[in-house]
């Protein structure tokens, strides 16, 4: 199949859609980019950028220079369409699918005999054949794809997405794709589409499997996660340190956990798997408790936190209140995406349970969220003045600049490690003086160590 695409319209510009506008423009094609958000627009069209991607910001200003890229606030008549809006939940965990409506309802009317449309948003099952319903009903005049029928003028297909933030601009280009046509012909549409750029295999199937594909990778990702959860809080019951656990059943050839945390964030493995929990609420019990467990973990390191303030207490009598330090505020590692963070919501709960200090750290951002902004008792400090003035440290991120504490500074200091910054074990040298880590696995009375990763 020769080059059959001369424009495309990439319809939202945001974590996903910008990245891959300015793939397509990088690799040739005329690309206009729809954001219903006229700053976005206006940035992009200066070869600026409104999120953080290492490498994004310099291949949109190329992009742009070279005349490849622009955006605009109006689909334009385009050869393909790609729907890259974001689909949050409602607060009873209901899909909300109203933006990719939207997008489908914009791109409806400039649609021409055999263009294609892609629908990349994480979508709950049946997305793809709903917006052919709806564009059909906007376009009387073209036929779409259907169950059963494959004759149609306009190809459609449901193709996710899964980098890794922080590693997209990479995994863009590498990672396979699962390519979910409604009818094979429009499967290899889009693989024409994507082979463009996409140097990994593109996998074709039909796009209910491709949207359930999508679900089923950060739902396995979030049951795993649970399972380590929950372990770190049976090991806390029975004494055991849960980073030691773990990392003498990883030696075993066909056992891989993953590690316990503060509970899950970020805007896609704490959403996704209630998509199939909607979708077949009976029979997904596993998916749901996994949910369940890993929402509930802020709770359960709160009250980890709220036992060592009372314990503090007890030592130093009447005495002057605790300082509570909190390390990290962003939902993992090494990033400054504060989007459904646990920790942020651990912060929010404890200031509003105690009146105490409470000293965040977070080198990646500038301010506290707006959330924690207005709460007189938290404040965001520099690392060195929250050494100085704590009395409880909880980590609550591993970002490497806190692995990297000397432990000597942590001595006398009591310590609730929820994110295995400081794993106990082999060479915990340097703090012997602290009443060490008890929380998310850390058992009580062993010392905070770097070792064990
Ligand atoms: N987490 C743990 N323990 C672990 C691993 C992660 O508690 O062992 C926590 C993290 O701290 C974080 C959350 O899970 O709060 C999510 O982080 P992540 O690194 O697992 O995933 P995301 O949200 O950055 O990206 C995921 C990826 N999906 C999978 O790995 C299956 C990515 O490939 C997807 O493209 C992305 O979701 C998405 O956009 O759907």
């Amino acid at each position: 199949m020769g080059n059959e695409f001369r424009k495309i319209a990439v319809v939202g510009l945001g974590y996903i859609g910008l990245p891959t506008a300015t793939m397509f423009a990088g690799n040739g094609l005329e690309v206009v980019g729809i954001d219903t958000n006229l700053g976005i627009v206006n940035k992009v069209n200066e070869g600026k950028v409104h999120i953080i991607e290492p490498d994004l910001e310099d291949r949109v200003a190329e992009a742009v220079k070279s005349r490849k890229l622009r955006a605009s606030t109006t689909v334009e008549e385009s050869d393909a369409f790609i729907i890259a809006v974001p689909t949050p939940f409602k607060g009873d965990h209901k899909p909300d699918v109203s933006y990719v409506d939207a997008a489908a309802s914009s791109i409806a009317p400039v649609l021409k005999r055999g263009d294609l449309v892609v629908l990349q948003s994480t979508s709950p099952v049946g997305t793809t054949l709903h917006i052919a319903e709806l564009m059909s009903k906007l376009r009387p005049d073209l036929k779409f794809p259907s169950l059963g029928d494959d004759v149609a003028d306009v190809h459609l297909a449901y193709c996710p997405e899964r980098v890794l933030p922080g590693k997209t601009m990479y995994e863009l280009v590498h990672n396979d794709r699962v390519i979910g046509g409604v009818h094979d012909c429009c499967s290899q549409k889009a693989k024409a589409l994507y082979k463009l750029f996409v140097a990994g295999e593109c996998l074709e199937t039909d796009s209910k499997t491709a949207e359930m594909a999508k679900l089923t990778e950060n739902s396995y990702r979030d049951v795993n996660i649970a399972f380590a959860n929950e372990l770190s809080i049976i090991c806390d019951k029975l004494g055991i340190d849960v980073w030691e656990l773990i990392r003498l059943a990883n030696h075993h050839p066909r056992v891989n956990i993953l590690k316990p945390g503060p509970g899950v964030g970020g805007h896609c493995i704490a959403v996704d798997p209630w998509f199939i929990v909607d979708s077949a609420p009976q029979e997904a019990r596993l998916i749901s408790t996994a949910r369940r467990i890993n929402d509930s973990k802020p709770e359960w390191v709160l009250d980890k936190i709220d036992e060592a303030l009372k314990k503090l207490k007890a030592k130093d009598g009447n005495g002057k209140q605790s300082v509570v330090v909190c390390l990290g505020l962003s939902f993992k590692a090494n990033i400054d995406d504060l989007r459904e963070s646990p920790a942020v919501e651990i912060v929010e709960l404890l200031a509003s349970r105690h009146s105490c200090d409470i000293v965040v750290v977070e080198p990646h951002v500038e301010s506290l969220p707006s959330r924690l902004g207005k709460v007189s008792n938290v404040r965001l400090s520099s690392l060195s003045d929250a050494l100085r003035v704590g009395d409880i440290f909880v980590g609550l991120v591993d970002h490497d600049v806190f692995k990297n504490i000397p432990l000597n500074n942590l001595a006398g200091k009591t310590v609730v490690d929820a994110k295995g910054i400081w794993p106990t074990g082999k060479s915990a040298s340097g703090a012997e003086g602290a009443d060490s880590a008890m929380a998310a696995g850390n058992s009580a009375g062993r010392s905070p160590s770097r070792t064990g990763h």
